[in-house]
């Protein structure tokens, strides 16, 4: 592939998960009902939390895990859970097991250690998920290492196997479309049996997920039924394989891709962010529309510098 292609598509998957978060965060946790009745679509920043087109958690720590990758030159669990820490800010509302994990590690607790008895046995939150971009870029040449880094770096906060499941399926499917050109039909069905075959999700609720997956897109279902089979919550498998789903069913375009999978309500900004990332990796930044750029934050790491990131990324393959 074209080196300037390369670049625009690392770029691409760092600021799409920027925008889809920030496009979906207004409405975090709104059903699929309230979202269709108030917004039909949601093509522009709404006024949010912290200002329109300003990000949450979800970029927070994706912001952490590149760093960490960019500084280091590739995966260390102490250097990115240190990232974490000092990134973090509560106002862009983290989920309560990752609170507890970097309070955990704060206190004294290595990252392999921290989250491991949270929920029990481990988290399997889509926290690990949403920010995993960076490792299927840095690592899109190497799939066994994306795998095994993925976990890894799951394991710092969400430490259930399904959580690291999650997030190395995640981390594979921004792999496997960065080593796709856009400029050619990408094939469904291929993308679905490379992540069937590359990992191991037999007989867990990913492998359940991805057959449900390859129904829908037969079958051009209502978004309520891609949303009552796949799921919109903040569970790990009840979010990534529908946001697989909502590139898959859009794949030609990025703002489709995004929007259709904040209408599917929920947990709509991590759904947009991890939508984003995969439909970022595929088209490349210049397939996000200018209108939803020039909205973004830009103060201290806002645009520029997720950018810039990508870019520090790209220079170091
Ligand atoms: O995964 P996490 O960081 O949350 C991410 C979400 C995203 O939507 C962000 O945008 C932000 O809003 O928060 O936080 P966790 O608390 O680890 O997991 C999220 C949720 O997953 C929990 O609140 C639980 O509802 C659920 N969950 C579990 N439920 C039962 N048993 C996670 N692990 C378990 C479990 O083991
Ligand atoms: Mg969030
Ligand atoms: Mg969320």
């Amino acid at each position: 592939m074209q080196k300037k292609l390369l670049k625009e598509k690392f770029i691409g998957a760092l600021v799409g998960t920027f925008v889809g978060d920030a496009l979906g965060m207004a409405v975090e946790g709104y059903s699929l009902e309230r979202i269709k009745a108030d917004y039909g679509q949601i093509d522009h920043m709404l006024e949010a939390r912290l200002g329109s087109g300003t990000y949450t958690d979800d970029t927070e720590m994706m912001i952490g895990v590149a760093e960490s990758l960019a500084s280091v030159g590739g995966f260390d669990g102490e250097d990115m859970a240190n990232r974490f820490i000092d990134n973090f800010n509560l106002d862009r509302g983290y989920g309560g097991g990752t609170i507890q994990a970097l309070n955990n590690i704060k206190a004294g607790t290595s990252w392999q250690e921290a989250g491991k008895h949270i929920f029990g046995n481990g988290s399997f939150g889509n926290g690990s998920a949403m920010r995993v971009a960076p490792i299927g870029l840095y690592y899109y040449d190497k799939y066994e290492e994306l795998k095994a880094k993925a976990k890894k770096s799951s394991l710092i906060t969400h430490a259930h196997p399904l959580g690291k499941l999650g997030a190395a399926l995640q981390a594979l499917v921004v792999g496997y479309v960065i080593n796709q050109d856009p400029r050619q039909n990408l094939s469904q069905g291929d993308c679905l049996k490379f992540l069937a075959n590359t990992l191991e999700i037999e007989d867990t609720e990913f492998s359940h997920k991805l057959k449900i997956t390859k129904e829908l897109l037969a079958n051009k279902p209502k978004p309520e039924e891609v949303a009552r089979k796949l799921g919109n919550d903040t569970r790990v498998f009840s979010s990534v394989p529908t946001a697989i789903y909502s590139f898959l069913a859009n794949v030609n375009s990025f703002s489709e891709a995004v929007m259709y999978a904040i209408t599917l309500g929920g947990d709509t900004d991590t759904l947009g962010a991890m939508t984003g990332a995969i439909a970022g990796a595929y088209h490349g930044l210049n397939a996000i529309p200018q209108k939803w750029l020039k909205s973004l934050e830009n103060k201290e790491k806002g645009l520029d510098y997720v950018i810039e990131l990508g870019e520090k990324l790209f220079e170091l393959k």
